[in-house]
C-alpha cells in the first residue's frame, strides 16, 4: 500500500514511508545475511551521541559550555569547553557497545583501547573529530562530528598499529552538521544518505537515499587568506578560477564547506602552507571519513596530484594532509594545474 503525500508538504519528501535512521540501519543488516549487528550499534551510539551534542551546541551561551578551557590539545590547539563534552559524550556512548575495541579522537594523543579479548566477535575502530570547526562556536556558525569506523585487525595487539589503516578499509563514514537543521550524511560504502534530526519527535528522518554529487560547480573553497603563503601552482588555480567566474565561500569550518561541496558541488581545498608544510587537516579522522563520503556520491578527494586520499598510507593517528575535494571535474582541474 503507498501511504499519501503530506498534504501540507510537512513530511520528508523520500516517498511513500517515514524512515527513520534506526529503520535505514536495520534494513541494511537485513541485507546481509552474515551481519552480526556490531555496527549497528555503533551507528546507534554515533546516532545518540550527536542528539546529545546538537543539544549542548543549540544551547550554547544559555549554559556554561562555551569558551576555552585554558588548556591545549594534542595538536597545540586551545581546547573549547564543547570540545571536550563532546569528546566525552562520544567515548561513553560507544564505549557500552561490545563491538568497539578502540576509540580514537582529535582530543586524545593515544587510542583508547576499550576491549582487548579476542572472542570471535567482530570489532571495530571508531575515530572521530568530536567538534570540527570549533572555533566558530562563538559565533553561532555551524560545527560538526566527523567520524570513520575501520574493522578491528585482531592481528595487532598494538592499538596505534590496528588504527593506522588506509582510507579504503573504512567499512563507514560519516558527519553530523549543527547548522541552521541538525543534518546526518553518512555512507556504508553503499551510496550516501542524509538524515536530518526531527527535533519535536528526537529522530534522525531520512530525506536523501542516494545522494550525488554535482559534475562540477564553479565555488571554490579555501582561506583564502593563506594566499601568499601556498604553493605558486595554487595561486596559479586560483587566478584562473577568478578570471573565469568562480565564487568563492568558505565558512571555516570543514563540515560546513564540505557538505556545501557535496549539495551544490565545486572544490573544498585545504592545500600545504608556509605555516603548515603538510596541509592542516587529519587524515585518519577528517580528511578520510570525508573523502569516502565524497567518492560514494560521485566525486573525488585527492591529498596531492596523482595521491588518491583514500590510498594514503598512515603513518601516525594526528597525521595532516592537504585537502582537494568535491565534484569530480573541478578536483581534476585543480590537479591540472599542479
Ligand atoms: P577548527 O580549527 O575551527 O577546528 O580541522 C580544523 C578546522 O577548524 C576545520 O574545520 C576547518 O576547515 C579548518 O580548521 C579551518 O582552518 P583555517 O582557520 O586555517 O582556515
Amino acid at each position: 500500500m503507498s501511504i499519501p503525500e503530506s498534504p501540507l508538504g510537512v513530511l520528508p519528501s523520500t516517498g511513500e514511508n517515514l524512515i527513520t535512521l534506526q529503520t535505514h540501519v536495520l534494513a541494511n543488516e537485513r541485507r546481509h545475511p552474515g551481519a552480526t549487528g556490531a555496527l549497528s550499534w555503533i551507528l546507534s551510539a554515533m546516532a545518540l551521541s550527536t542528539k546529545i551534542i546538537a543539544d549542548k551546541v543549540r544551547r550554547a551561551r544559555l549554559v556554561d559550555v562555551l569558551g576555552s578551557l585554558g588548556a591545549e590539545n594534542v595538536q597545540g590547539e586551545v581546547q573549547q569547553k564543547l570540545d571536550v563534552i563532546s569528546n566525552e559524550v562520544l567515548i561513553r556512548c560507544l564505549g557500552t557497545r561490545s563491538g568497539v575495541a578502540i576509540v580514537a579522537s582529535e582530543e586524545d594523543e593515544e587510542p583508547t583501547f576499550l576491549r582487548t579479548q579476542s572472542d570471535g566477535e567482530q570489532r571495530y575502530v571508531v575515530l572521530f573529530d568530536p567538534l570540527d570547526g570549533s572555533s566558530n562556536l562563538d559565533v553561532a556558525g555551524g560545527v560538526g562530528t566527523i567520524f570513520s569506523i575501520l574493522r578491528h585487525d585482531r592481528r595487532s595487539n598494538d592499538p596505534e598499529a590496528s588504527v593506522l589503516q588506509a582510507g579504503t578499509e573504512q567499512v563507514a563514514a560519516g558527519y553530523v552538521l549543527y547548522g541552521s537543521s541538525t543534518v546526518l550524511v553518512m555512507t556504508t560504502g553503499d551510496g550516501v544518505q542524509m538524515f536530518v534530526l526531527d527535533p519535536a519527535v528526537g529522530s534522525y528522518l531520512l530525506v536523501e537515499e542516494r545522494l550525488r554529487i554535482p559534475d562540477a560547480g564553479k565555488i571554490y573553497s579555501l582561506n583564502e587568506g593563506n594566499r601568499l603563503s601556498l604553493p605558486d601552482e595554487y595561486q596559479q588555480y586560483l587566478h584562473w578560477a577568478q578570471e573565469n567566474g568562480y565564487s568563492g565561500r568558505y565558512v571555516g569550518s570543514m563540515v560546513a564547506d564540505v557538505h556545501r561541496t557535496l549539495l551544490k558541488g565545486g572544490v573544498f581545498l585545504y592545500p600545504p602552507t608556509k605555516k603548515a608544510p603538510n596541509g592542516k587537516l587529519r587524515l585518519m579522522y577528517e580528511a578520510n571519513p570525508m573523502s569516502m563520503l565524497i567518492e560514494q556520491a560521485g566525486g573525488k578527494s585527492f591529498a596531492a596530484k596523482e595521491q588518491r586520499m583514500l590510498e594514503v598510507g598512515p603513518e601516525t593517528l594526528h597525521q595532516r594532509t592537504p585537502v582537494i575535494l568535491g565534484s569530480p571535474e573541478e578536483v581534476d582541474r585543480v590537479r591540472s594545474f599542479l
